[in-house]
């Protein structure tokens, strides 16, 4: 029998899955979500910064970046304003592969990450979701470049691996456009966790807002 491929069907699916988390609902499409208009990218002037609690400053230009060893992962996101996306391919940078490779090296006291974007946006993180293998500085999404609308050339990114116990949390602790990382020894919020969303943002506890 073939399977049902309208949208209420697979979301139904998700949920007799355990996939669906509460409150969510499944858009087939890929929404487009920002405060502010999208800045332009030039590969000459880009460049990534990582500062803070680490041993060595870091700043590589695109060229740079683009040569850092990528990983692949399928992911579903949630976004707070209730959409949710399945089984979404993302290849990027995986903050624990660059650890691991000593190209970033970070002080003990090292315990939050602040993300910065390119036109002012930031989102906050504890040092240890960072680090899970279902965040990544994604460059890719669907085998393709990043589009400059979700984000390109790099965003933060941040989902639900099914049928994995790690913690996820809404999309918007992933920024687009971003540009550095500020590993921090105390906890400092970000754009939408001043204004009063959830800090910890949990999909599954339905953490959306304070
Ligand atoms: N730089 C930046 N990143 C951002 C945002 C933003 O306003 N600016 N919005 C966040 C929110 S709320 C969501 S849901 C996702 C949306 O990503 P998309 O447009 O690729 O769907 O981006 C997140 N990252
Ligand atoms: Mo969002």
């Amino acid at each position: 029998m073939e399977q049902p491929t309208d949208r209420q069907s697979l979301e139904n699916q998700m949920e007799r899955d355990g996939r669906l988390p509460p409150g969510q609902s499944l858009t087939k499409k890929f929404p487009v979500l920002h405060y502010g208009s999208i800045p332009p990218f030039d590969p000459q002037t880009w460049s990534f910064r990582i500062w803070g609690e680490v041993e060595e400053e870091i700043s590589w230009n695109w060229e740079e970046f683009s040569q850092l060893p990528q990983t692949e992962i399928q992911l579903d996101i949630h976004c707070v304003t209730k959409w949710s996306k399945f089984d979404t391919i993302w290849k990027g940078v995986s903050i624990h592969s660059l650890i691991e490779l000593g190209l970033i090296q970070l002080k003990p006291e090292a315990a939050y990450v602040l993300q910065y974007a390119d036109g002012g946006y930031t989102t906050n993180l504890p040092l240890k979701l960072i680090l899970q293998e279902n965040f990544l500085l994604a460059t890719y999404f669907d085998e393709k470049p990043l589009t400059p609308e979700h984000g390109a050339p790099v965003r933060g990114m941040v989902g639900h691996i099914p049928g994995s116990e790690i913690k996820t949390t809404y999309f918007w602790k992933g920024a687009k456009w971003l540009t550095g990382l500020e590993f921090l020894t105390e906890d400092q919020l970000g754009f939408w966790e001043k204004a009063g969303y959830h800090n910890e943002a949990d999909i599954w506890k339905e953490q959306r807002s304070r």
